[in-house]
């Protein structure tokens, strides 16, 4: 079942979801079992090492950030950017 886990990258103080796409991407490539999964986004490549549970940026591997794959209620700040409102 894809709708069960939510993929999260962290932001400065709270987590973003990952959009629809993306989030697909990243749990079809988690459950198949191979061990990273490349995304582009907005024209930048990114690598989500399943290992080490980050997503890395190709061209600058220092901009490195923590992800998560957890249920869909887990509080987020929005998604990939977008703000929740409340
Ligand atoms: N999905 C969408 N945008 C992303 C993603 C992603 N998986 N990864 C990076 N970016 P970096 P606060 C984030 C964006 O890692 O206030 C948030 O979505 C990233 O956007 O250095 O810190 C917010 O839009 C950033 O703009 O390669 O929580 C924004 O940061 C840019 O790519 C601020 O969030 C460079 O990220």
């Amino acid at each position: 079942d894809n709708n069960k886990h939510q993929w999260y990258y962290e932001g400065r103080n709270g987590w973003w979801k990952y959009e629809e796409r993306s989030n697909a991407d990243l749990e079809a490539a988690f459950t198949s079992g191979v061990s990273e999964c490349l995304l582009l986004l907005a024209g930048t490549i990114y690598c989500v090492d399943f290992q080490n549970m980050v997503q890395i940026r190709r061209s600058d591997p220092t901009k490195l950030r923590r992800v998560k794959r957890d249920i869909p209620t887990f509080p987020s700040k929005g998604i990939a950017g977008i703000k929740r409102l409340d």
